[in-house]
């Protein structure tokens, strides 16, 4: 059986470098008031602060592919789909946008090219470029050998997904069958933590401010339109789908009772939530506990599971959950420790919903990727 983790990030030698040429989110340096700390990463909007939540220690394990194989290697993965960590480059001022993405996607796709059969990727798109620039990324990714989609944050070109504006964007991706996959990056505004959150590390904005960034990207995505507009876009959505499993019944319901939604005549013909997450959606598996791995298996299909008699239904079932570790972040705190915690809460979630070793766990940890991304090990 491959293990394929498609969540896992890089921060090539290029976009390295301009991390380390900046003083503003989002940036790499050390601090004079703090020189035992090293060198910090600072990214997160919430994290630019002179207390414990400022940054967090980098190494090699963020920018150097060894690093990334030695940790495959300790945790038994075949393959990793690597995509570029946030904020991607959500930042850059529109003129460098285009030559940094191809510069960015290069890189990617020599230590992939470099490491066959082990490394994918999905591309990183120019967003703040002009969108004929973003297309012409997207039809220069398709002709990389070792690129399977693309990876982005939630705020498209400024205004979040549910832009008309992304519309030629998302035609580009449709047409080419290139699966987004989407994660989070802002969070919440940082006062919804209230003014004791950075006693509280980077505990907030992770486990909460992100879930819930993604959540609210792709119900603005459905309630837009999108998924209608662009009936075979496929999007992969990070952490599970955020809260989405959970709470795609109550999003359904405020649909169905919007007076506004109704008046407008966007409630005819529409297609309803679940429909949208069984055909459009796909999921990793990066949630840390069978609680959750479950509800995101049950959102993604449940009713396939418990009408179809036929096993390929029950396969198509499983088909939409992927594997996922989200290294390098999340490493262990104890230096000593080369098994990494967070890697093996998933796989324990992924053994404990489905059975180890069992042919639907098998799915998840690998099979579904293989077939979805078209990967050869
Ligand atoms: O620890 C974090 O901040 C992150 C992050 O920024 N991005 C990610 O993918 N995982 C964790």
């Amino acid at each position: 059986m491959p293990v394929v983790d498609v969540h896992t990030h890089m921060y090539p030698p290029v976009y390295m470098d301009l991390l380390r040429s900046r003083d503003k989110v989002p940036y790499v340096k050390s601090f004079p008031d703090d020189p035992s700390a090293g060198d910090r990463l600072v990214i997160l909007p919430a994290e630019d602060t002179a207390s414990t939540s400022r940054g967090r220690p980098i190494g090699s394990e963020y920018w150097d592919v060894q690093e990334k194989l030695a940790f495959m290697k300790k945790h038994d993965i075949d393959i990793s789909v690597i995509s570029l960590a946030n904020p991607w480059l959500d930042w850059l001022p529109s003129a460098e946008a285009a030559a940094t993405a191809r510069k960015v996607n290069d890189d990617v796709e020599r230590m992939c090219a470099e490491h066959e059969g082990k490394l994918y990727a999905f591309g990183t798109l120019p967003l703040s470029a002009p969108a004929e620039e973003v297309i012409a990324e997207i039809e220069r990714l398709v002709t990389l050998p070792h690129h399977r989609g693309i990876v982005i944050g939630t705020s498209g070109l400024g205004t979040g997904l549910d832009d008309p504006a992304l519309d030629p964007i998302y035609a580009a991706l449709e047409k080419h069958g290139q699966l987004i996959f989407l994660h989070p990056h802002y969070g919440m505004p940082t006062s919804v933590y209230g003014p004791r959150a950075s006693d509280y590390g980077h505990v907030l904005p992770l486990a909460l401010g992100f879930p819930l960034e993604t959540t609210i990207a792709v119900t603005r995505m459905l309630l837009s339109g999108v998924f209608d507009r662009f009936p075979k876009l496929n999007v992969l959505l990070a952490h599970s789908g955020g809260t989405l499993p959970f709470l795609a019944g109550r999003i359904e319901s405020c649909i169905a009772h919007d007076a506004h939604l109704r008046k407008k005549g966007k409630l005819d013909g529409r297609r309803d939530v679940w429909n949208v997450l069984k055909t459009n959606i796909y999921l990793d598996a990066v949630i840390y506990s069978e609680v959750g791995l479950k509800a995101a298996i049950d959102a993604s299909g449940a009713d396939r599971l418990m009408f179809g008699k036929c096993s390929s239904f029950r396969l198509e079932f499983w088909l939409l959950i992927m594997a996922g570790t989200d290294h390098p972040f999340f490493p262990p705190l104890d230096e000593g420790d080369t098994e990494w915690l967070s890697v093996k809460m998933n796989s324990d979630a992924v053994d404990a919903a489905l059975g180890k070793g069992q042919k639907f766990a098998s799915a998840v940890m690998g099979d579904n990727a293989m077939r979805i991304l078209r990967l050869h090990g």
